[in-house]
């Protein structure tokens, strides 16, 4: 019904996020090439095509010259995309700085850093004045490019501070705001010194939204017991102004995973994996490598289950694909030497002159040949410390109809609300209980097997990507409808 009222198709959707859909390499002093980058939150919003969008974002390249900035600015305009050039400095400061080691590790659990106290203070002080100055950056790119009537969506914990930079613009703009992490509880956010700039900047957009219930509920009770404001079922309320929070789950296209599933490209890959794993069951993990994500815990658990059942050894393979990303943060370069030194030992422990238990990959696979994999995995091994949703999942479930493969999943993970049902759901902080159920997984009967996949086959293919987008918008809509009502009133 809905749907005739609003021509969704013909509102224009500026979707604002620190990265561009697309990598930029520069090939000459004008000359560019553009990749599709790796992320959820890229795959997320590929999946949504009935809006006239135009995408704001860094192309994540330094570009110092006017030649160069002129040259991708064109590039980059034939895929919708508008470039918000970042120097090096600020991308330091703001990027891996405010935005990387304060902010998403904060928003996972993991703590503010630590080492040195008061060198953290300082640097802090000077990474949060770069995390506003980019975002002003960022509201001055999509300021240029508003026209009445646009509806503009600003992803992420990056942009916090952008719908207050926004609305100081033009007050008059559709604002909508969507984290993709948690939201943590509001005794973790009370710690950040920042918290209440940004709740506050944050409440300056019209529409807030989360992946599940919890996280929108945590972002409320920050705002009443940080901020002193009043909480209702509805958002948050500041002397009559009403900014609504409400949960949106992100979802997958389905149906792009289903055709792949068809193409003789990946029915060969298909073909030439079972071959390969032939006689052996295929576990398999696909993340970003992230101390989120929780691989060495992922890892440490498949050795205990081979400790302890030595009749699986020569049985099982876990492929495990972990992308490197932020490489320039040293956290991450820890993690990554630290999962190689276990793969390494394991493979050592319990690999033969023919075979080992664990393949380990530091890269990204193309579309197809992960397509091919998710479809030939017996069991698919989620095991996020924290994750806002996990797309990873859902792929997995929309790609396994012929197989009805066993998905064992955090329950840290948001997804564990939506696939629960389905999913064996563990506490990837115990080695132990990821080792049972990893037996149990591997042992499950089809019946059982069949009965769990067809409910989160179901739910994938109902909660897709275009439907989130499409709720968001609308909701978004409506809102701004409703406080105008509630103003002439
Ligand atoms: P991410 O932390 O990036 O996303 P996730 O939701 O699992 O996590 O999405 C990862 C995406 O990257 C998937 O589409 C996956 O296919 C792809 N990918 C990962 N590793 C890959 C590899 N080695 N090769 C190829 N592709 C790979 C953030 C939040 C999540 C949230 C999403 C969307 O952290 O919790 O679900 O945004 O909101």
């Amino acid at each position: 019904e809905r749907q005739e009222v609003r021509p969704y198709n013909r509102q224009r959707l500026l979707v604002v996020a620190n990265r561009l859909p697309v990598s930029a390499v520069r090939r000459g002093e004008d000359s560019w090439s553009l990749e599709i980058s790796a992320g959820g939150l890229v795959s997320a919003l590929l999946g949504v095509k009935e809006f006239e969008a135009r995408w704001i974002g860094w192309a994540g390249v330094n570009v110092p010259d006017e030649v160069g900035q002129k040259a991708l600015s064109k590039a980059l305009a034939e895929k919708r995309c508008i470039p918000v050039f970042l120097d090096e400095e600020i991308v330091h400061q703001y990027y891996n700085g405010y935005c990387n080691n304060i902010l998403w590790p904060l928003f996972h659990y993991l703590g503010l850093p630590q080492e040195d106290r008061l060198a953290t203070t300082r640097s802090f002080q000077s990474q949060f004045a770069a995390y506003k100055k980019a975002n002003q950056m960022f509201a001055d790119v999509v300021n240029e490019h508003y026209e009445e009537g646009d509806v503009v969506w600003c992803h992420d914990y990056h942009l916090m501070f952008l719908p207050k930079c926004l609305k100081e613009y033009n007050s008059k703009m559709k604002v909508g705001w969507f984290l993709h992490t948690p939201f943590p509880s509001s005794e973790i956010h009370r710690t950040l010194p920042s918290r209440s700039e940004l709740l506050r900047s944050v409440l300056a957009a019209d529409l807030v939204g989360f992946h599940t219930y919890d996280y929108a509920r945590h972002f409320v009770s920050a705002c009443t017991r940080i901020l002193g404001l009043e909480g209702t079922p509805e958002g948050v309320e500041d002397q009559g102004r009403l900014t609504r929070v409400a949960a949106f789950p992100i979802g997958i296209d389905s149906e792009r995973f289903i055709r792949a599933l068809e193409v003789p490209e990946v029915i060969q890959h298909m073909k030439e994996l079972k071959e390969r794993f032939a006689g052996r069951k295929v576990m398999l993990g696909v993340d970003r490598l992230d101390m989120i994500k929780g691989i060495p815990q992922k890892i440490l658990a498949f050795e205990k289950f081979l400790e302890e059942n030595a009749s699986w050894r020569d049985k099982v393979v876990l492929l495990q694909i972990a992308v490197p990303t932020r490489t320039d943060v040293p956290e991450y370069q820890k993690l990554t030497s630290q999962v190689h030194e276990i793969v390494g030992r394991i493979n050592g422990r319990f690999g033969t002159l023919t075979a080992v238990p664990i393949h380990h990959l530091d890269r990204s696979l193309d579309f197809h040949a992960l397509c091919a994999l998710y479809a030939v995995t017996d069991v698919a091994l989620v095991t996020s410390l924290r994750d806002g949703m996990n797309l990873v999942s859902y792929e997995f479930v929309a790609c396994q109809e012929a197989k009805k493969g066993v998905l064992i999943l955090s329950e840290f993970a948001g997804a564990a609300q939506s696939l629960g049902a389905g999913a064996i759901l563990v506490n990837p902080w115990n080695i132990t209980e990821v080792a049972a159920s990893i037996g149990q997984a591997l042992n499950m009967p089809p019946e059982e097997r069949e009965k769990r996949h067809r409910h989160n086959f179901h739910h994938v293919k109902t909660h897709t990507a275009q439907e989130w987008a499409e709720t968001f918008v609308s909701e978004l809509n409506d809102t701004v409808i409703e406080a105008q009502l509630r103003i002439s009133k």
